[in-house]
C-alpha cells in the first residue's frame, strides 16, 4: 500500500508530530493499493469486440448534424479492468467525424451525465466561450462550427479539470479531407490516450493525472487491442493510418515495425509524399495529428507502436496482418 502524501499541503515549520518519518522519502506517491492493475499479457475475454479503426466513408452531404451525448458508463479498458469513464455517446474515443474542408458541422451536445461537462472541436475556429461553456446534467447546447481547414482535429471536454475529464474518456477525433487526397486501399484511425486508473470500476485518479503517472497508455481506449484483433492489410494495397494524440499528457512517435512511410502529413502539411525518402515514425505532442502511409511488401505479422517504448510496453501497441494480394 502506498501512501498518498501532498507534499504542497505540509505546512511552513510542522510540529513534531507532522514531521515526515525516517521511511518517507520525500517524494509524492500516489494512486493506491486497490487501483485497477492491467496485466498486458493478459488476453480480452471471447466475445471482446475491438474499437473499429476504420475510418467511416464521406458523408455525401455537406451539413454534418448529429447528436452527441455524455454518458457516464463502465467500460474496460484492459483485459479483466474496467472503469467508470465519461464519454461522447457511450465509447471513448468518441464517433469518428469524417468530412471535407468548407463542410458545416451542426452537432447537439446533450449531458446525461452526473456532473458538468462540454465540447471544443479544434476542426472549428471560433470564440469558445459560447460553445465550449460547461453544461450541467440534463442541459444541451448546439455547437456549430465550419471545418475550414484540414487535418485530424481533436474534440474532448474543456471542463474543468480538463486533463482529468480527456483521462477518463472524453476526446475523439474529426477528420477533414485535404482537397485532392488521393484514393488508398484501405484507412485507419488511431487515437493514442492515457490511462490512470482509479480502483475498479470507478473513475480516473486525477492525482495520477497530475503526477503524469499513466498505467497505460493505448490506441482508441483499450490496451494491446489490435495485437488481438489485428488490422487487416493484404500485401502491395496502399494503407493510410490517421493518428491523434489525445493526450491528455503525452506525446506519440508512431512507427510501423517492419514498415516505412512513403508518405506521411501532419498539422495541416505533407513532410513527404509518394516520396523516395522515407519516413519511420511520426512524432505528435497531445493535440496534434497527421496521416502516414506505407505498403507491406510481403505477407506477415507487422506490429505497430508508439516509439516512446515505455508507451509501447504499457499498452500503445498493435498488430497488421497482412496476407498474400489476391
Ligand atoms: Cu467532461
Amino acid at each position: 500500500m502506498l501512501l498518498r502524501i501532498s507534499v504542497n499541503d505540509a505546512p511552513e515549520k510542522a510540529s513534531p508530530a507532522e514531521q515526515p518519518s525516517p521511511a518517507d522519502d520525500g517524494h509524492t506517491h500516489v494512486g493506491s493499493g486497490n487501483a485497477a492493475r492491467p496485466d498486458f499479457m493478459a488476453t480480452p475475454e471471447p466475445g471482446f469486440e475491438a474499437h473499429d479503426p476504420t475510418l467511416p466513408p464521406l458523408p455525401s452531404g455537406r451539413l454534418h448534424r448529429l447528436t452527441l451525448t455524455v454518458q457516464e458508463v463502465e467500460r474496460q479498458v484492459a483485459p479483466g479492468v474496467s472503469q467508470r469513464l465519461w464519454t461522447y455517446d457511450g465509447r471513448a474515443p468518441g464517433p469518428m467525424l469524417h468530412g471535407r474542408v468548407g463542410d458545416r458541422f451542426e452537432i447537439t451536445l446533450v449531458n446525461n451525465g452526473s456532473i458538468g461537462h462540454s465540447v471544443d472541436f479544434h476542426a472549428g475556429a471560433l470564440a469558445p466561450s459560447g460553445p465550449s461553456r460547461t453544461l450541467d446534467p440534463g442541459d444541451s447546447l448546439v455547437y456549430r462550427f465550419t471545418a475550414t481547414r484540414a487535418g485530424i482535429w481533436m474534440y474532448h471536454c474543456s471542463s474543468m479539470p480538463m486533463s482529468a475529464h480527456i483521462a477518463n474518456g472524453m476526446f475523439g477525433a474529426v477528420v477533414i479531407d485535404p482537397p485532392g487526397l488521393p484514393r488508398v486501399d484501405r484507412s485507419y484511425v488511431l487515437v493514442q490516450s492515457e490511462l490512470y486508473l482509479g480502483a475498479p470500476g470507478d473513475t480516473v485518479d486525477a492525482d495520477k493525472v497530475d503526477a503524469e503517472r499513466p498505467d497505460a497508455v493505448v490506441f482508441n481506449g483499450y490496451a494491446n487491442q489490435y495485437d488481438h484483433r489485428p488490422l487487416r492489410a493484404r500485401v502491395g494495397e496502399r494503407v493510410r493510418i490517421w493518428v491523434l494524440d489525445a493526450g491528455p499528457n503525452r506525446a506519440t512517435s508512431f512507427h510501423v515495425v517492419g514498415g516505412q512511410f512513403d508518405t506521411a502529413y501532419a498539422e495541416g502539411a505533407y513532410l513527404l509524399r509518394r516520396s523516395d525518402g522515407g519516413a519511420q515514425a511520426l512524432a505528435l505532442q497531445p493535440a496534434q495529428g497527421g496521416f502516414v502511409e506505407l505498403t507491406f511488401p510481403e505477407a506477415g505479422d507487422y506490429p505497430f507502436v508508439s516509439h516512446v517504448m515505455v508507451d509501447a510496453e504499457r499498452g500503445a501497441h498493435g498488430l497488421f496482418r497482412v496476407t498474400r494480394s489476391r
